[in-house]
C-alpha cells in the first residue's frame, strides 16, 4: 500500500493544550507522525510519497468560506492583536447567543470557529492542515487511480473539525473533503467508517442530512467521553440523510472482542449501504495504552482491524486521526495496514 505523508506536519507544534480546565504538556504532536512514518518504512508497507496540490477549492466544498479565511489568517492576527506564543478561544456563542453576526474582535471570532480549548492554535496550524487536506486527496487519487487502498499520513487529525469550526486537535475535516472529493469525481455513495475513540462529531454533522456520505462510527459513549455532546446512537440523520448515519457509542472499558462486535454490526450496514469507496478515520487511541482514552484494545487486534476492513471488500481510504501512546502508534497503524494488505 502506497503512504501519501504530509511532511509539513511538522508546521502545527503545539507545546500545551487546555485539559479539564489546565494547561498540560501537548499530547497531540509532531512526534506521533514521526514514530508512523518510521513504522510504515521499517516494515517496507510501501512507497511513500508526497502530496500533489489541488488547491482551496476541494476545502471549500464542504468548510465554510469565512471559516477557511479565518484559521488561515488567525495567528498573523492573534500577534498582530497583542498575542504571544499559541492561540486559545476562551469564549462561545451557546444556546441564546447570536452566531450568523461575524463579531470584529478577535477572541470573539476564535470563539464562533471553535467548539473547545483544547486545540491550540499555532503559527503553522493552517499550513500543516492545508497540507493535510492535500495529502488526503492526493492518497484518494490513487485509490481513484485503481489501487486497491492507499493511507493519508498526516496531522493534525481532522474528524472533530465542523463546516465552520475546529476543535478535538481538529482544522479542516480530511475525511470530508476526500468524501465530498469523491463524489465530485462521480462516485455514487461513499461510506465514512470512524474508527477513532471520539466521536467523528465534524464528519457527522456535514453529512447529516444527505443520503450519498454514511457516517458511521465506533466510540467511547459521549455522556462520559469527549465531545460530549454528539455521537449518540439516536442520531440517525436528518431529511434525506435519514437512515444513513449509524452510532456505536461504547462503553468505558470496552476490549477486543466486544469492539469487533460493534464493528461487525457497522459493517454491516455499510454493507447493504454498497458504497463505492470506504473511507476510515482511522485513529488508533483505542489502544489500551493510550493516556486520554479508555478502550482496551491490544495491539494483536489492529491486524484484526485491518484484516475485517479488507474483508469488507470496498476500495479504502485510510487516513490517519488519533492516537496518543505516541511510542506505540506507529505499531498500531501499520498493523492495520499491514493487516488489509495481508487479509
Ligand atoms: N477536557 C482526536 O483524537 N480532549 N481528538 C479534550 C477535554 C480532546 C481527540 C479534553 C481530545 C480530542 C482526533
Ligand atoms: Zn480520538
Amino acid at each position: 500500500m502506497q503512504t501519501v505523508y504530509n511532511a509539513s506536519h511538522t508546521a502545527h507544534a503545539a507545546t500545551h493544550e487546555f485539559f479539564r480546565g489546565r494547561l498540560v504538556p501537548a499530547f497531540e504532536i509532531p512526534a506521533r507522525a514521526d514514530y508512523i512514518l518510521q513504522a510504515v518504512q521499517t516494515a517496507g508497507l510501501g512507497e511513500v510519497l508526497a502530496p500533489v496540490d489541488h488547491g482551496r477549492a476541494p476545502l471549500e466544498r464542504v468548510h465554510a468560506t469565512r471559516y477557511l479565511n479565518f484559521v488561515e489568517g488567525a495567528h498573523a492576527e492573534w500577534l498582530a492583536t497583542g498575542g504571544d506564543g499559541d492561540a486559545f478561544p476562551a469564549v462561545w456563542p451557546v444556546r441564546s447567543l447570536r452566531s450568523d453576526v461575524e463579531p470584529a474582535s478577535f477572541a470573539a471570532r476564535m470563539g464562533l470557529y471553535s467548539m473547545d480549548s483544547g486545540t491550540p492554535l499555532t503559527a503553522g496550524s493552517w499550513a500543516a492542515a492545508y497540507a493535510g487536506a492535500q495529502a488526503s486527496l492526493t492518497a484518494l487519487d490513487l485509490v481513484l487511480g485503481g489501487q486497491r487502498a492507499a493511507y493519508c499520513l498526516t496531522r493534525p487529525p481532522g474528524h472533530h473539525a465542523g463546516a465552520d469550526f475546529f476543535g478535538g486537535y481538529c482544522f479542516i475535516n480530511n475525511a470530508a473533503v476526500a468524501a465530498q472529493a469523491a463524489r465530485d469525481a462521480g462516485l455514487a455513495r461513499v461510506a465514512i467508517l470512524d474508527v477513532d475513540y471520539h466521536h467523528g462529531n465534524g464528519t457527522q454533522a456535514i453529512f447529516y442530512d444527505r443520503a450519498d456520505v454514511f457516517f458511521a462510527s465506533l466510540h467511547g459513549d459521549p455522556r462520559t467521553e469527549y465531545p460530549f455532546f454528539l455521537g449518540h446512537a439516536d442520531e440517525t440523520g436528518a431529511g434525506e440523510g435519514v437512515g444513513f448515519n449509524a452510532n456505536f457509542p461504547l462503553p468505558v472499558g470496552v476490549a477486543n472482542d466486544d469492539w469487533f462486535a460493534a464493528l461487525d454490526v457497522a459493517l454491516a450496514r455499510l454493507t447493504a449501504y454498497q458504497p463505492d469507496l470506504l473511507i476510515v478515520s482511522l485513529g488508533v487511541d483505542t489502544y489500551g495504552g493510550d493516556p486520554i482514552s479508555h478502550f482496551k484494545l491490544d495491539e494483536p487486534e489492529f491486524r484484526r482491524m485491518g484484516e475485517r476492513i479488507a474483508r469488507f471488500g470496498a476500495p479504502t481510504l485510510f487516513l490517519q486521526e488519533g492516537g496518543y501512546a505516541t511510542e506505540a502508534i506507529g505499531r498500531n497503524v501499520v498493523a492495520v495496514l499491514a493487516g488489509f494488505e495481508g487479509a
